[in-house]
C-alpha cells in the first residue's frame, strides 16, 4: 500500500485529494492545524475515528511554519508521495499578512524539501503552484514557458516555492513537480473566494436573508475549473517517469459580472448591470421562479472599494496542451456544471437556515 502525506488536508483541494487517493488504495496521512474549534468539516464525511474501525486516513497535528514538526512527521510517516497544499491561499489577505504569507507559502515549502532531502528516502513531491505567478499582465494564453510577474505578496511567496522546488529537483535529483494550477472551484470552496461569495450571497438574497451583496472589481476574468478535475492532475504528475512542471487550466475565461449572471440564472432569475465604477449596481431584471423573496428592479449587487486589491491581476487564461499531451489530462467539468453544483448546495444551506 502506497503512503501519501498531504499538507493542507482540511482545505478545498486537500479534501478532494484524500477522496481520490483513498479510492486508489493509498494510506493517507493529513496534516491539520490546531484550531480553537473544529476545522475538519470538509473531510468529516471521510474520516473515521480509529475506535470505530479500520481507517486509511490518519490526521496529524502540524504546521508548515514549524520545521521540527515537519521533519518529525516525514521521518515517522515515511511517505512515498507528499502533496504540499498548505498555504495562506487568499490573495487579498496576503496584502494584510505579508510576513505570515511568506512564512507559510514560501518557507513552508523549503522546510518540507529539506526534510525530504535529509530523510535520504525517495519521496515524490508535489508543490501547489499557481497561475497567480503570471500576474496577468499579458492577454495571451499562459503556459509553462510564460513569464512570471507576480503582483501580490501571495504570488511572490509562491514564486519562491516554485523556484525552490525546481532548485531541489536539479541540485539533489529529487522527484519534485510544480502544478501551476489556474483557479478551481467547487461547493467546498472557501466562502470568501469570489465564486463561492457569489453563490452563497445570491442564495441569501434569494431567501430574503440579506438585501445586498458587496463586490470588488467585476471586470477581472479568471479561467475556472473544478477542484475534482485538478486534484487528479496533481496525482498524475507524481505517476510520471520523470518530474516536470505542468499548467492545469480549462482555456476558457469568464469575467466576474458574467459569473454573477450565470449563478442568478441557475437560481431562476436574471441580473442586469447599470452605472460605472463604484456606482455600478446589479439589479433583478427578470424573475422566472415563484419561490424567492426577490422583487423586479431590486438593486442587489453593489460595489465596495474595500474589496479592491492594492494591485489587481486583471485576467488569467491558461494553455494546458502539455498536460493533455503528456498526462492525457483534460478538464471534464464545465463552468456551467460547477456553478450549478455550487448554487444547489448554497440554496440548500440557506433554505435550511431560514427554516431553523
Ligand atoms: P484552501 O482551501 O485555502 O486550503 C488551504 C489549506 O492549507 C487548509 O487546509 C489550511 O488549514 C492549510 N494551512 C494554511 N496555513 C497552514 C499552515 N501554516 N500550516 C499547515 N496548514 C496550513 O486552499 P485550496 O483552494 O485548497 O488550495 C490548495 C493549495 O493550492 C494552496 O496552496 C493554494 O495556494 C494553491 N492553489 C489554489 C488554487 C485554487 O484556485 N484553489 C489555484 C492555484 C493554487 P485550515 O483549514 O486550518 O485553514
Ligand atoms: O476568487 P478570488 O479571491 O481568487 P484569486 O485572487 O484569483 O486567487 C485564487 O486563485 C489563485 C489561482 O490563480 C490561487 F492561487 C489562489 O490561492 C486563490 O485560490 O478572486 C478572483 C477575482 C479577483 O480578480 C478579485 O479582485 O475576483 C475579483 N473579485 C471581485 N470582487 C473579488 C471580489 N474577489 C473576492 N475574493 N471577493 C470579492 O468581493
Amino acid at each position: 500500500m502506497k503512503k501519501a502525506l498531504i499538507t493542507g488536508v482540511t482545505g478545498q483541494d486537500g479534501s478532494y485529494l484524500v477522496e481520490l487517493l483513498l479510492d486508489k488504495g493509498y494510506e493517507v496521512f493529513g496534516i491539520k492545524r490546531r484550531s480553537s474549534s473544529f476545522n475538519t468539516q470538509r473531510i468529516d464525511h471521510i474520516y473515521k475515528d480509529k475506535h470505530l474501525g479500520d481507517n486509511n486516513l490518519h490526521l496529524i497535528y502540524g504546521d508548515v511554519c514549524d520545521s521540527l514538526n515537519i521533519s518529525r512527521i516525514i521521518s515517522e510517516v515515511q511517505p512515498d508521495e507528499i502533496y504540499n497544499l498548505a498555504a495562506q491561499s487568499h490573495v487579498a489577505v496576503s496584502f494584510e499578512t505579508p510576513e505570515y504569507t511568506a512564512n507559510a507559502d514560501a518557507l513552508g515549502t523549503l522546510r518540507i524539501l529539506e526534510a525530504i532531502k535529509n530523510s535520504k528516502r525517495e519521496i515524490k513531491f508535489y508543490q501547489a503552484s499557481t497561475s497567480e505567478l503570471y500576474g496577468g499582465i499579458t492577454a495571451e494564453s499562459l503556459n509553462e514557458e510564460s513569464l512570471f510577474t507576480p503582483r501580490s505578496p501571495y504570488a511572490v511567496a509562491k514564486l519562491y516555492s516554485y523556484w525552490i522546488t525546481v532548485n531541489y529537483r536539479e541540485a539533489y535529483n529529487m522527484f519534485a513537480c510544480n502544478g501551476i494550477l489556474f483557479n478551481h472551484e467547487s461547493p467546498r470552496r472557501g466562502e470568501t473566494f469570489v465564486t463561492r461569495k457569489v453563490t452563497r450571497g445570491l442564495a441569501r438574497i434569494f431567501y430574503g436573508l440579506d438585501q445586498n451583496l458587496y463586490m470588488g472589481n467585476l471586470d477581472a476574468s479568471r479561467d475556472w475549473g473544478h477542484a475534482k478535475d485538478y486534484v487528479y492532475a496533481m496525482w498524475l504528475m507524481l505517476q510520471q517517469e520523470k518530474p516536470e512542471d505542468f499548467c492545469i487550466s480549462t482555456g476558457i475565461k469568464t469575467n466576474i459580472r458574467d459569473f454573477i449572471k450565470l449563478a442568478a440564472s441557475k437560481m431562476g432569475f436574471e441580473i442586469e448591470f447599470k452605472g460605472h465604477g463604484l456606482e455600478e449596481v446589479g439589479y433583478v431584471s427578470n424573475i422566472i421562479t415563484n419561490d424567492s423573496k426577490l422583487i423586479k428592479g431590486q438593486e442587489i449587487i453593489k460595489i465596495d472599494k474595500a474589496y479592491f486589491r492594492p494591485l489587481e491581476v486583471n485576467e488569467l487564461v491558461g494553455d494546458s496542451s502539455k498536460a493533455k499531451e503528456k498526462l492525457n489530462w483534460s478538464p471534464k467539468i464545465s463552468l456551467e456544471q460547477i456553478c450549478e453544483e455550487m448554487v444547489a448546495q448554497d440554496m440548500m444551506i440557506q433554505q435550511k437556515l431560514l427554516k431553523d
